[in-house]
């Protein structure tokens, strides 16, 4: 039968901006992705990859049928077969190592939100308390950063600053529809700098370019505030309502003069000045929002910190125009954390890194590798993941593999065949955004939504059908007693007051609780002591510095002659999600392969130009990357940047899985001593 010309309603959820999209049908199949005129975050705005999805969903590559490793390579089997075996084999595991010995794991493709927390039920159903997932490298460093100083991470009200300060973040890239909260906010007079050791698309945009040198970020932090103190610029009301530590900060942030900030950062003495004024005319009207740049450090978490600190003595904090705390959906808890704790059971990384599971019940993934390869300190023998590539997105990628490999049981779920499914024993086929429906909360308008599931496949499941299904033949079924996606969205949204009838008729979102400010002045802050934490015990007790300490990064303390330069990873293109996207045609035309930047300087004294292949070596390894010789301005001399996610030249080869922040557990991905050879 054909049907007609037809739009449906939804979320792209290609990456966490989740904006508003319309979804244009001709006889069953998408043709087009157009956005939401009515969805209050990006008011119809769509970057290109949104349409993208198209290219996706009908890729000729996709993998629609589960498939077996056999010794003559894949076979394609049923759904229940695939299914009943996995089941069977997870049940052997269980037998033979205990059920902790079974990990899930979600990737960035799946989010925050109810795919995960479903995956995270499954886990503890199950009886194991290793759930692991990309945030052992992604936004918890943030996260954490902020939520030991002011109980919550805030969100900046971009639209209403008068300045906006962008710490190793590039929205126009990263989050293009933030980028126009930015833009909107200029066109009202407000001041833009952005903190970052190369020439963004967004630094190209800002006042002030803070070309500091990679990981020296705290040390500009502490800098300006004590140029806050000097100038007796902080809002002393707030400091005395509602923070603890503050004599400590003054104290040690003495030593951060402009000029010792200069020879650190490498910022002149004179721009740190500069900053700190404009920042402190824009107060409490100052908004700013820290990125993935700064995670990837050994000192990320406390580098975060001492920027956080700076909302609150600048009395930013819970007020328009500065950063605001948003209240979260009340949709039901899906996971099992409280009703069945597992941490005696000791979730893997909890002793190296205690505030990770205290703070985000995550596991560590790199100390999970380790346990696979080393049954210390127990077994890990079988694997779920969903969403996820961590052969290519995990450092030190050749022990990923090897790890994966040993494994008794890998099953993944994905849309293609990747560089991680190339180890698995099972591979099963993943329904994309478009073929699950889902609820999203979105913080900053304080709205719930739901997805459509606009296309559907027969063998394609949805994360909830999936684990669901799996936990039945596990004899779990208990805890999955949904019938199916929509049941279990009824249950979730409950608490709400909103029915899903509602949702369904208004796809753009439905607001759960008007915003409010203010609220946190006057109930105090979600941290131990109710007040924003300068310094804080809980860390102290736990063995680490109570001030955001600064830390200089190994490359500054102790130069390594061997490797003089210093690799930045992973900074965003428009166009590729990580190890995505690499399969669609007009993005490789626009994008063709990886390249390393360099600085010109650099690049004549090493002989080499654009096109050049040169071999960049770590202590984990080597990679082999054409040069890109960038502008002057660019980056800083001695600096270089790979973008990840490649499967021909894949920086993960180079970057440490043996060197961390010690709170966050993140991995040292930015900032990493190499040598350079001309190939
Ligand atoms: N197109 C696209 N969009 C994405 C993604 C993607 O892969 N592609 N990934 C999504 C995900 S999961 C994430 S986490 C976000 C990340 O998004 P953002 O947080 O905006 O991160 P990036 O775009 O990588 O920008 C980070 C910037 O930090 C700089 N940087 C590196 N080291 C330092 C440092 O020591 N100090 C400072 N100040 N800056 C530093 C880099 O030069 C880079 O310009 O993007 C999301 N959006
Ligand atoms: N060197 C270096 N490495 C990094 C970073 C860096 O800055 N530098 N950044 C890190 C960060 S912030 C992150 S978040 C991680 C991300 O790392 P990963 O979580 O591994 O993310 P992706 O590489 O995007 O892998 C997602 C996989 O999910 C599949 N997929 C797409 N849509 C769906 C879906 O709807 N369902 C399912 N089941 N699968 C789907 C895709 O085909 C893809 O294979 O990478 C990290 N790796
Ligand atoms: S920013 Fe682009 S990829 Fe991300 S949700 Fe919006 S349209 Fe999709
Ligand atoms: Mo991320």
């Amino acid at each position: 039968m054909q049907t007609g010309p037809e739009i449906r309603h939804s979320l792209c959820r290609m990456c966490d901006d989740r904006c508003g999209i319309d979804v244009h049908l001709e006889d069953g199949r998408i043709v087009d992705i157009l956005g939401n005129k009515e969805h209050p975050w990006n008011r119809g705005r769509l970057c290109v990859k949104a349409r993208a999805a198209v290219d996706m969903i009908y890729h000729p590559d996709r993998v629609l049928t589960p498939l077996k490793r056999t010794a003559d390579g894949w076979e394609q089997i049923p759904l229940d077969q695939a299914l009943d075996e996995i089941a069977g084999r997870l049940a052997d595991v269980r037998d033979r190592y205990g059920a902790r010995s079974i990990g899930v794991w979600k990737g960035e493709a799946i989010g925050f939100g109810q795919q995960e927390t479903v995956a995270r039920r499954f886990a503890h159903a199950l009886g194991s308390p290793n759930y692991l997932s990309n945030d052992s490298m992604c936004y918890v460093g943030r996260y954490m950063g902020f939520t030991l100083v002011d109980g919550a991470w805030p969100i900046p009200d971009l639209e209403n600053a008068r300045c906006i300060v962008l710490w190793g973040a590039n929205p126009p890239y990263a989050h293009p529809n933030m980028t126009q909260y930015i833009t909107a906010a200029r066109r009202k007079g407000a001041t833009l700098v952005v903190v970052d050791p190369r020439m963004s698309a967004i630094a190209r945009r800002a006042d002030i370019h803070a070309q500091v040198r990679p990981g020296t970020d705290g040390a500009l932090a502490w800098g300006l505030v004590r140029q806050f103190v000097e100038m007796d610029a902080y809002d002393k009301d707030f400091v005395e309502d509602h923070t603890i530590g503050f004599a400590k900060v003054v104290d040690y942030a003495r030593t951060f003069t402009p000029e010792m900030v200069e020879a650190e950062t490498g910022l002149p003495a004179a721009t740190v000045k500069a900053m700190a004024r404009m920042m402190a005319d824009a107060a409490p009207r100052m908004a700013a929002y820290v990125g993935n740049g700064l995670e990837h450090h050994e000192n990320g978490v406390g580098n975060i910190r001492a920027i956080a600190m700076i909302d609150g003595l600048l009395g930013a904090l819970d007020r328009e125009g500065g950063t605001l705390f948003k209240e979260p959906a009340p949709l039901r808890d899906l996971t099992l954390y409280d009703e069945m704790p597992l941490r005696h059971l000791s979730p893997l990384g909890t002793d190296r890194f205690p505030v990770l599971y205290d703070m985000r019940q995550e596991c560590h993934t790199m100390t999970a590798m380790e346990a696979i390869l080393s049954d210390e300190p127990y077994p890990l023998r079988a694997l779920v993941m969903t969403g996820a590539n961590p052969a290519s997105t995990n450092p030190n990628s050749p022990k990923v593999l090897e790890a994966l490999r040993s494994l008794d049981l890998l099953v993944v779920r994905d849309l293609f065949m990747t560089e991680t499914t190339a180890v698995a024993d099972y591979v099963l086929p993943a329904a994309s955004f478009l073929e699950r429906t889902e609820l999203h909360a979105h913080a900053k308008h304080q709205i719930v939504s739901l997805t459509d599931k606009v296309v559907s496949w027969s063998d394609v499941q949805g994360e909830y059908d999936f684990w669901h299904d799996l936990a039945v033949r596990l004899g779990i079924g208990e805890y999955f007693p949904w019938e199916d996606e929509t049941a279990l969205n009824r249950w979730l949204l409950e608490p709400t007051g909103l029915s899903l009838e509602t949702l369904e008729a208004h796809r753009e979102g439905v607001e759960y609780s008007p915003p409010r400010v203010g609220r946190r002045r006057q109930a105090g802050f979600d941290t131990p002591s109710g007040k924003v934490e300068f310094a804080s015990a809980y860390l102290k007790d736990l063995g680490y510095d109570e001030l955001p300490v600064y830390h200089r990064p190994a490359y500054r303390r102790e130069p390594d002659a061997a490797r003089p330069f210093v690799l930045m990873t992973g900074a965003r293109k428009l166009l590729y999600l990580h190890s995505r996207f690499r399969n669609i045609p007009r993005f490789r035309t626009a994008i063709p392969g990886p390249e390393v930047e360099m600085h010109p300087d650099d690049a004549a004294a090493l002989g080499v130009a654009d096109g050049d292949t040169i071999r960049l070596t770590s202590p984990i390894g080597a990679v082999d990357l054409p040069v890109k010789v960038v502008a002057e301005n660019e980056i800083l001399p001695g600096n270089l940047q790979v973008t990840h996610g490649w499967r021909e030249a894949n920086v993960n080869l180079v970057t440490h899985d043996d060197r961390f922040d010690p709170v966050s557990g993140f991995p040292l991905m930015k900032s990493i001593e190499v040598s350079v050879q001309k190939v």
